[in-house]
């Protein structure tokens, strides 16, 4: 396990933040996909990998790791990365941020949650887009509002990149998906603009990376 390898999915947005991640590190790393279309996070291969059959999974110091948030976490906390503020209220205010998509928007649009609810309605036309829809739109006007309690210097919390911006450009990404209206969100759409004229996020991109 020497060499650092990441089992992802170009479209994962949990994927993303990571990716994202370790080029803000200056890690390199080998890519492995894991294709969610074709379920293959559902094989033995990949269950070994990670038990919840989720990406993604970041192979890296000789460990295994799964969960986006930890991974993150645990390269800043080893590579000094800066990207939560050493003041406990203000790191809080940052989590805060960050898991208000990354824990309370994302999971509940996820691939095999909104596939269920299609099921359950019978593989009606567009459930899966409004379904999703209900949930961003909502939870990005909220973002939209917390954000009003940090300078925005270009990034979400001011002149560096930080845990909430990691997480908020990959669920931009996927909103944009489902046709989320930005209008109203001009904070976001400033920062997200300044992160994308960064080599690191520009690099992590699905657009960028997809096969
Ligand atoms: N909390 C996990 C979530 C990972 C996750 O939901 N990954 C999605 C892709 S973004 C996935 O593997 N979905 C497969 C499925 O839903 O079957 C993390 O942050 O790593």
């Amino acid at each position: 396990m020497a060499e650092t390898t990441l089992y992802d999915f170009w479209r994962s947005s949990a994927s993303y933040r990571v990716r994202i991640a370790l080029n803000l590190a200056g890690i390199a790393y080998k890519a492995v996909s894991v294709d969610l279309v074709e379920k293959a996070n559902r094989l033995p291969e990949h269950l070994a990998r990670n038990p919840q059959g989720l990406v993604p999974v970041l192979e890296l110091d000789r460990h295994r790791f799964t969960q986006s948030l930890a991974i993150i976490e645990y390269l800043n906390e080893t590579r000094g990365l800066g990207w939560l503020p050493d003041d406990p209220v203000a790191r809080a205010a940052v989590r805060a941020l960050a898991y208000s998509v990354a824990i309370d928007v994302h999971p509940i649009c996820n691939v095999s949650v909104a596939a269920h609810v299609s099921d359950l309605l019978g593989g009606a036309k567009g459930a899966r887009k409004a379904w999703s829809r209900h949930f961003i739109g909502p939870g990005l006007a909220a973002f939209e509002e917390l954000l009003t309690g940090f300078e925005q210097a270009p990034y979400c919390t001011g002149g560096t990149v930080s845990l909430a911006d990691i997480c908020l450009v990959p669920q931009v990404y996927n909103a944009e998906r489902w046709d989320i209206d930005f209008e109203p969100f001009p904070q976001i759409r400033a920062v997200i603009e300044a992160c994308r004229a960064h080599p690191a996020f520009a690099a992590a991109d699905p657009e960028a990376v997809k096969p």
